[in-house]
């Protein structure tokens, strides 16, 4: 736990009581932050630069003078800048922070200084005189900080559709006003740092926006990591070997001075920890340190985290002991997507014999498309700084949408002990939207939690609104009666987040890319809470036989509005599906049972149906959720290997017998590696028969099954191998006849 000086620690308290009472807050929360109450200067008209040598070719100057263009050899106001070593700034020495990215920043009534511990830490003393100038007035102030975690960032390391070049643009100015210094280049469907062509130089143009982005983030402050992910057809030799240290060399002539090499998600021949390790070394030797000017290397291992790590077998004690002390080891904590405490770090900092690398996977969502992630980020240890060598973020393919979750990763990263989840998400959802700050912060409240997974990760989701939702449904399914301050609370969100999304569409310029990107669930909504109000209203009117019966219609016309905006797209659209639909849903069917009985009815009184249950005793298939469009049903796709038990099983069981037109499989290899699984259907969930499997196209790995006009029940793979088989779940999809 850190220190820290008790009057400095009440004066910053004082301090940030102000500030919030004028809605300011520095972001990343700094380490030490003093105000002289009551003190303040204007924003100096024009002022004289005394600046250090040492700035010459950095980005701290260029930003200082975008911020306050009036520089005036004769102005009485001062700007003393430079870093720890520069004339300028040396009587400031003892006040800058000895920890590396630290920086002392101090308002005067005729003077600023910045003086910073080294060319990033006055970079971040500029940009945090860049967020004070945003204030009417300037404080008199003054800043000690520095960050917890030396590599702070993103990694865009997700699979499906890689970020484009203004997102990226957009995200590196981000990177950089958020104190965020990496960004790692990584995106699975990039196929020029992945199979079937990281062997290759990008494409002209393809290099040229590349290079795009390395001087972008270079004038942020960041360091542009590119990772090359070779894996999954590698050869341990020597042409492999100099045909990746080629692709570095290209891309270090592009400008890049950060690499990295990515192992995970592949099985087979690439996956042995000496071979990789040889590999590392050969270019943590041969490149790296030859070329003096190039970040440490970081590598992710196969065996990523701890559910998959089999501590006898060998793997990351061997990377341990033999790889390169400066090489980065990445790690994504107890299971692929887990949040990150103490004993995480305890497993595996001893076994890789250095701080852990985390990547953190969130708030990606490649394996759950159809959700937005929008939550506050929490769950991980405030007090693990010291544990971890850099702590980096996985985010969604919707690169405006993740800012709410990177703005806090920063702002964690940077000061854990003063981390507060929920502000920070508040002040994200500022920094993105301030003029429509409180309908974004409605939308992004209730689109939050990922729904049943395959990785059984959650995420809280309608915090606030829980306990009038669960108020309200006890009392109309246990008692018949309805909840009155409960159902009042309810009703003024379902108007909220009409209002929001409405608001939220109609936004203009505000921040197009955003809504551009979550469009389809502002859409998605707006039908929750208009769905929300019609069904509230049925809650009141099932003793009554003509009344209702306009709600009910209404509500199932908003229940189809929404299946089919969720057809629409083919990753899927949800939206308030933690909290809001579950609830809606219930008291929907509640109150049509209730006027079924009542009037002897037969109201279609079932809210949601999925004809599939899957069940697996394979464990990463377990909890993998089922679909239904129209006549398509599939089970969701999985993005890791599969380590699929001798023996082990999947069945997909239907409601009643279903005739099938076709079905549909991939796990990812070519014919062989189907001959180690059998595929069954059963018409009475007793009988089986078997079904023969054939490549839809030659070559490729997605088979189809001779089904076609069979009726079944269920269907079953299983592993009849005799060992473990190590494979992919791309797709299980089936169509039924019309
Ligand atoms: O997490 C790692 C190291 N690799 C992949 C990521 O590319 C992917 O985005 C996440 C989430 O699906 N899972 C992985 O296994």
């Amino acid at each position: 736990m850190k220190r820290k000086p008790l009057l400095l620690g009440i004066i910053s308290l004082l301090a940030t009581a102000t500030i919030h009472a004028q809605e300011f807050r520095l972001q990343p929360t700094p380490q030490n932050y003093t105000v002289q109450q009551d003190d303040s200067i204007s924003i100096p008209r024009q002022y004289r630069l005394m600046a250090g040598n040492s700035l010459n070719n950095g980005t701290a100057l260029p930003l200082l003078r975008s911020l306050m263009p009036e520089e005036a050899p004769d102005a009485a106001f001062r700007i003393y800048i430079g870093t720890k070593g520069d004339k300028v700034v040396s009587s400031y020495r003892k006040r800058i922070p000895q920890k590396s990215e630290g920086y002392f920043l101090k308002i005067e009534k005729d003077r600023i200084i910045i003086a910073g511990a080294d060319e990033r830490g006055t970079y971040y003393g500029v940009q945090t005189l860049a967020q004070l100038l945003t204030l009417d007035k300037l404080p008199l102030a003054e800043v000690a900080d520095y960050p917890d975690v030396p590599y702070r960032g993103v990694v865009e390391g997700f699979y499906g559709t890689p970020w484009s070049q203004e997102d990226r643009i957009r995200q590196l100015d981000f990177y950089g006003r958020n104190k965020m210094n990496v960004y790692l280049y990584g995106p699975k469907d990039d196929p020029y740092h992945s199979t079937p062509h990281w062997r290759k130089p990008y494409p002209a143009q393809e290099a040229e926006r590349l290079k795009q982005l390395v001087d972008r983030a270079r004038d942020n402050n960041v360091i542009f990591y590119w990772a090359i992910h070779p894996g999954q057809d590698i050869r341990w030799n020597e042409e492999d070997r100099e045909l990746l240290l080629q692709k570095f060399e290209s891309m270090y002539q592009l400008g890049v001075r950060g690499f990295a090499v990515f192992f995970d998600d592949i099985s087979g021949e690439g996956t042995k920890a000496d071979k990789q390790a040889e590999l590392l070394n050969y270019i943590d030797n041969h490149f790296v340190q030859v070329k003096k000017d190039v970040a440490p290397l970081v590598m992710c291992p196969t065996e990523y985290n701890k559910s998959w790590t089999k501590v006898e077998g060998g793997y990351l004690t061997t990377l341990g002991e033999k790889l390169n002390k400066d090489i980065q080891i990445m790690w994504t904590g107890n299971r692929v997507i887990a949040t990150i405490d103490r004993p995480t770090l305890d497993f595996i900092n001893p076994l890789i014999k250095r701080k852990a690398y985390i990547w953190w996977n969130f708030p990606v969502s490649d394996y759950v498309r159809d959700h937005l992630l929008m939550g506050p980020v929490y769950g991980n240890g405030l007090d693990i700084e010291d544990g971890m060598s850099a702590f980096v973020s996985n985010p969604m393919e919707h690169a405006e949408a993740s800012k709410i979750s990177l703005y806090s990763v920063a702002d964690y990263t940077w000061n854990m002990e003063k981390f507060d989840s929920d502000t920070s998400w508040r002040h994200a959802i500022k920094d993105l939207m301030p003029l429509h700050a409180e309908y974004l912060e409605t939308f992004a409240a209730h689109n939050s939690d990922l729904g049943k997974n395959g990785h059984g990760f959650r995420r809280e989701e309608s915090i606030r609104l829980q306990p009038a939702l669960s108020a309200l449904l006890k009392s109309y399914l246990e008692k018949g009666e309805i909840d009155e301050t409960a159902y009042n609370q309810v009703d003024e969100e379902c108007r909220k987040i009409i209002l929001s999304a409405d608001m939220l569409l109609a936004s203009g310029n505000e921040n197009r890319p955003l809504i551009d990107e979550i469009r389809p669930w502002l859409t998605q909504f707006k039908l929750v809470g208009e769905y929300g109000k019609t069904v509230l209203e049925m809650m009141r009117l099932p003793q009554q036989e003509k009344a209702f019966l306009p709600g009910h219609a209404h509500a199932q016309a908003l229940q189809t509005l929404m299946t089919d905006n969720d057809a629409r797209y083919p990753q899927g659209v949800k939206s308030g599906s933690g909290q809001l639909m579950p609830t809606f849903d219930a008291l929907f069917e509640a109150s049509t049972k209730q006027y079924n009985q009542r009037f002897h009815t037969a109201l279609n009184a079932r809210a949601v149906y999925s004809p599939y249950t899957l069940e697996s005793n394979v464990q990463q298939l377990a909890l993998l959720p089922t679909q239904q469009k129209g006549k398509e049903g599939s089970i969701a796709p999985s993005n890791e290997v599969i380590l699929w038990q001798a023996g082990g099983s999947l069945t997909l069981s239907m409601d009643r017998p279903r005739v099938l037109a076709t079905l549909r499989i991939d796990l990812g290899t070519k014919e062989e590696g189907y001959t180690h699984f059998r595929l069954e259907t059963s018409l009475d969930g007793k009988t089986w028969r078997n079904a023969n499997l054939q490549s839809v196209w030659k070559g490729y790995t997605m088979q189809k099954a001779d089904v076609e006009g069979q009726k079944v029940l269920k269907i079953r793979l299983t592993n009849t191998s005799g060992s473990e088989q190590k494979v992919y779940f791309k797709a299980f999809r089936l169509t039924e006849q019309e």
